[in-house]
């Protein structure tokens, strides 16, 4: 194994539910799709070929665990009562919409798990997380206490780690976590710029169309908790624009890696000042590579609907240029096809662009860099997480599968009436859990 310091992307496995329930107001995607037909094996699969690509790459590569579904304990607190079947009959019946939440596979969105910090940046020299709250969206808000004990299992050496309690559950709060934060480096090992994008101020007034999920509040608390320099921080302040566009977060308009920005020109209310005070805080530690996109080259709406954005972008050994992974909407999208053939000939940082098939996570919104969350980890620390989660391509073939045996290949919202499926979905994660050496988490 490498001593180096290294990025390595934990992607969210799909789960067994991954259902089109139309359960995110603002994000098209979502409720474009809402009530067709999804095929869950289909989904994760595309999604474990994804981690893949990657450790092909050599590239390091984890995963966290899908999270138990349906969610009794939401459906016990929202009142119904009886067997599991008895209270999963009467949300379907009475609440259909909270049996949808119920059900969410949404926590493949790993981006969306925690906000990360690597320990070359925190005081404590210790790897920390935050869990994010999620309080925007109901069905978001249900994974908290699952992502939390998933973190806990695979980052719980303390002599390396700390995880935090998410923020508090109130909107003032609200956090949606790295899906709004970039960090930017020269070397992975050495300190880094943390950049917070928040929609809203605490008590700001909503004057969008859509809710703008992350809350300054949330940002400024994370930085702290974290034991962030105050000098390497910036706290941005993402486009009105940008959200009623669609980009319900951040990284649907801006993605970064080492010293390179890639970014829509319209992603921020004042994008120019936000490059400033981002040259600022990189001063004495390297030079920023801001790669701007014009609107009359790739229009916001063309940006939301190829999700150009949400792509990884990588550093591979033995390539001196940073590889975009991009969805295969991107290729295309005559706009975003014709604007990435001329970013690789430009001599810019970006050198080539893989595209990969996640379709059917986009269509509930959800692009490569969605799926993952990036953890910087010393050599130590990889050796001190918890080692199933790792993948190789053995492991792949094993969740592959399980995927292949126990997950459906076709699902709409009215199946979660069915109460065989409840059971399916709880045997399907467990198998999971098994090959990943974490049935403690069943
Ligand atoms: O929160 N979609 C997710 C997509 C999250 C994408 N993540 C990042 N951009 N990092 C969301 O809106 C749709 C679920 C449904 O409608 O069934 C959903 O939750």
């Amino acid at each position: 194994m490498s001593d180096a310091t290294l990025e390595v992307n934990f992607d969210g496995l799909i789960g067994p539910s991954h259902t089109y329930a139309g359960l995110s107001e603002g994000n098209f995607a979502s409720q474009r799709n809402r009530d067709s037909l999804s095929n869950p094996r289909a989904a994760a699969l595309q999604g474990l070929e994804k981690m893949r690509h990657l450790i092909r790459k050599g590239l390091v590569q984890g995963v966290l665990p899908p999270l138990p579904r349906p969610a009794m304990d939401f459906l016990a607190q929202a009142g119904f009562q009886g067997t599991d079947e008895d209270m999963l009959d009467s949300a379907g019946r009475h609440a259909p919409g909270l049996l949808r939440a119920a059900y969410s596979a949404s926590a493949m969105w790993a981006a969306n798990a925690a906000t990360v910090s690597p320990s070359a940046d925190t005081r404590d020299g210790l790897l920390h997380f935050t869990p994010a709250n999620l309080t925007t969206m109901l069905h978001r808000s249900l994974e908290v206490p699952d992502t939390v004990a998933s973190l806990i299992a695979i980052f719980g050496s303390p002599d390396h780690f700390v995880v935090h309690q998410p923020l508090p559950g109130h909107a003032a709060f609200a956090d949606e976590g790295a899906a709004n934060h970039v960090r930017l480096c020269r070397a992975q090992d050495e300190d880094g710029v943390a950049l917070f994008v928040y929609g809203r101020d605490a008590r700001g007034p909503v004057t969008g169309p859509f809710p703008a999920r992350q809350a300054r509040l949330a940002s400024e608390s994370v930085a702290r908790a974290h034991g962030l320099a105050s000098e390497r921080i910036v706290f941005a302040r993402q486009s009105e624009q940008a959200i009623a566009a669609g980009a319900f977060h951040n990284d649907v308009v801006c993605v970064g890696a080492l010293n390179t920005l890639f970014l829509h020109e319209q992603a921020f209310e004042d994008c120019a000042g936000t490059l400033q005070a981002l040259r600022r805080a990189c001063d004495g530690l390297f030079d920023l590579r801001p790669v701007i996109v014009p609107a009359a080259e790739v229009s916001l709406s063309d940006a939301v609907a190829s999700y150009l954005f949400n792509s990884q972008l990588l550093q591979c050994p033995g390539e001196d240029r940073l590889v975009l992974l991009a969805p295969i909407e991107v290729r295309d999208h005559p706009a975003t096809r014709a604007y990435c053939d001329r970013l690789v000939q430009s001599n810019g940082p970006i050198g080539r662009i893989d595209y990969i098939d996640v379709r059917e996570s986009m269509r509930n919104g959800g692009g490569p860099a969605c799926l993952r969350l990036r953890v910087v980890m010393t050599a130590a620390e990889r050796a001190a997480c918890h080692a199933g989660v790792l993948l190789t391509e053995d492991r792949i073939d094993a969740l592959g599968d399980v995927v292949r045996t126990t997950y459906r290949d076709s699902l709409s919202p009215a199946d979660l009436m069915d109460p065989a499926f409840a059971r399916d979905c709880q045997l399907a994660r467990e198998a999971v859990l098994d090959v990943l050496d974490l049935a403690e988490l069943y």
